[in-house]
């Protein structure tokens, strides 16, 4: 089969965001759109020719078609094995693991992880590095020039593949492998943690919910907490993966979890519940009555890691990124290990954990993880609160005060207005950054301005460095406000508004989030004259 050369043409709007390259699935299905940006993949990543590469996705609308065109294409372009999820799915960080254990030189990520599915929502791709993690952005940077340049891609003319059988076929020169998805990640699970002890909690009647927004942690989760940690059938809800993830918003928050939070506020809530995203890498944290925002979370994980095996030599470091609160900072210095952080993006954790610098990460955007793959990892989240659970035997809440009385609490909330106008959200941003050298000193009622800036990361490992992160204000007492506009939306422009605030004092610590921050929340309005330029009353989501 010789393969086909086909003629193209750039398409000028294929720059990678956050995460990849996220467009509607309208513009992905256009001719030739799939294969000039994957084209550009195999075209910059030198050395792949033979090499085993790893491809799966989160099962949304589009991916049996793009699934299909990545693998004609791969047997052209020289791929020597290919391992593909069965059905063509795998969760992002299963993709991660496979990739590692596989020692595969990359992979090919289909996903637009909590955005919308179906023909009207949203698509995506991204390629992950032999180390499992997010391609770093001088690979995606090249990746985006080779778009702009393309004139042909190479593919094969054949049928598309059963994805359904389990097993090896080859077509053209290239192997391909059928992987079963859950297996090998749940025997990962089975490594890092406890399930002895947390199987014994389940038979001790605790009880749990998990929402799995009918996107594709549905079998994992039900392996894993059904299968084999013996919780009653019926803890995963929504457990069955759909194209368009049932008319759900896969994302993992209170607005959009509501059947889980439902569950966790009505009468005789279940002792824990969680919830995933489109693709499995986000997580989301509750107890009865009580959602822990990511960034307790992570703070919480890191002081007791330890308990759980995967972790019981300790931790080398913790990241988080930038917009992520401050309390895991507090957690690292007790434990006396370095506090890192990054900007917003799990590609910059990657090069921390290869170097072994960091074992756990978080995001406030309901990513957490550690170095047991390259990717932000739901369940394992979820399974480390198991497993946290299972030995402290305290309820969440408890651990949760706890948790505050020992290091304070870092109240904290992020307010979105999503699908603003894209040239009234840049004006904004950059209003703010032409301001920033006047706010320090400012006065804002009994507050001033302590100091302002645009964060700049610089690696500690290769020295590359990532400027424009985020405008960060700090004000006297410490609070804090960040700016950003989101990197992973794929229709106007969504600001990001992050706000956090330290209470030390335990009789200050139990309060509701937004109302001990609504001095800081019309403060972080004024700064930016929010409402004024978006015409907006209130953000779209708060979490
Ligand atoms: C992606 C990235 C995360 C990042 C998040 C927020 O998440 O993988 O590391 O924190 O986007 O992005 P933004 O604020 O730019 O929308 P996911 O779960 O969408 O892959």
């Amino acid at each position: 089969m010789a393969p086909v050369i086909v003629q193209t043409t750039p398409f000028n709007d294929q720059k990678p965001g956050t995460s990849g390259l996220r467009k509607k699935v309208a513009v992905y299905s256009q001719p030739h759109y799939v294969a000039n940006f994957v084209q550009s993949i195999f075209d910059v990543m030198d050395g792949i020719r033979g090499q085993t590469v790893v491809v799966g996705g989160d099962g949304r609308f589009y991916n049996a078609e793009a699934i299909q065109i990545i693998i004609r294409m791969a047997a052209a372009n020289g791929i020597g094995r290919l391992l593909v999820g069965r059905g063509g799915i795998l969760s992002t960080p299963a993709a991660s693991n496979v990739i590692r254990k596989h020692k595969a030189f990359g992979g090919i990520i289909l996903s637009a992880s909590h955005n919308p599915g179906g023909p009207d929502g949203d698509f995506g791709i991204k390629y992950n590095t032999g180390n499992g993690g997010p391609a770093p952005e001088r690979i995606t940077d090249a990746i985006h020039r080779r778009t702009g340049e393309i004139t042909e891609y190479r593919t094969v003319e054949a049928p598309d593949l059963d994805l359904d059988r389990l097993g090896e076929t080859r077509l053209d020169g290239m192997a391909v492998e059928i992987i079963d998805p859950v297996a090998d990640y749940a025997d990962l699970m089975e490594s890092l943690f406890d399930f002895g002890r947390i199987r014994a909690m389940f038979q001790g009647g605790f009880r749990m919910t998990f929402d799995a927004l009918s996107a594709v942690t549905g079998p994992y989760a039900t392996e894993i907490l059904e299968n084999r940690l013996g919780a009653p059938a019926g803890t995963v809800l929504n457990g069955t993966p759909l194209p368009d993830f049932g008319g759900h918003h896969p994302d993992p928050n209170p607005v959009h979890a509501h059947d889980l939070v439902a569950a966790m506020t009505g009468p005789n809530p279940p002792d824990f519940g969680a919830a995933s995203d489109g693709d499995g890498d986000r997580n989301m944290i509750m107890g009865p009555n009580l959602f822990v925002t990511p960034s307790d979370s992570l703070a919480v994980l890191a002081a007791n890691a330890h308990l759980a095996p995967g972790y019981s030599a300790g931790l080398k470091g913790i990241a988080r990124s930038m917009p992520t609160s401050r309390a895991a900072d507090r957690v690292a210095a007790k434990l006396g290990i370095p506090g890192f952080e990054t900007p917003t993006g799990w590609k910059f954790f990657g090069n921390l954990l290869d170097a072994g610098m960091a074992t756990l990460c978080g995001e406030e955007s309901a990513g957490t993880g550690s170095d047991h793959v390259r990717e932000k990892d739901g369940l394992w989240a979820v399974l480390l609160w198991l497993n946290v659970l299972a030995v402290r035997g305290e309820p969440i809440g408890r651990i949760m005060t706890g948790h505050w009385r020992e290091y304070g609490r870092d109240y904290y909330t992020r307010h979105d207005y999503e699908d603003i106008d894209t040239a009234t959200a840049d004006a904004l941003m950059a209003d703010l950054r032409a301001a920033l050298p006047t706010l320090p000193g400012k006065a804002f009622g009994d507050t001033s301005v302590e100091a302002a800036d645009d964060f700049e990361y610089r690696d500690p490992v290769d020295g590359s460095v990532a400027s424009r992160q985020g405008v960060r204000v700090i004000l006297k007492d410490g609070s804090r406000v960040v700016y950003r506009l989101s990197g992973t939306g794929t229709g106007g422009a969504t600001l990001r508004v992050y706000m956090e605030r330290y209470e030390a004092d335990p009789a200050g610590q139990d309060r509701d989030a937004q109302e001990a921050l609504s001095g800081l929340i019309a403060i972080a309005d004024r700064i930016a004259g929010i409402r004024s330029r978006t015409g907006r009353e209130a953000p779209s989501v708060i979490t």
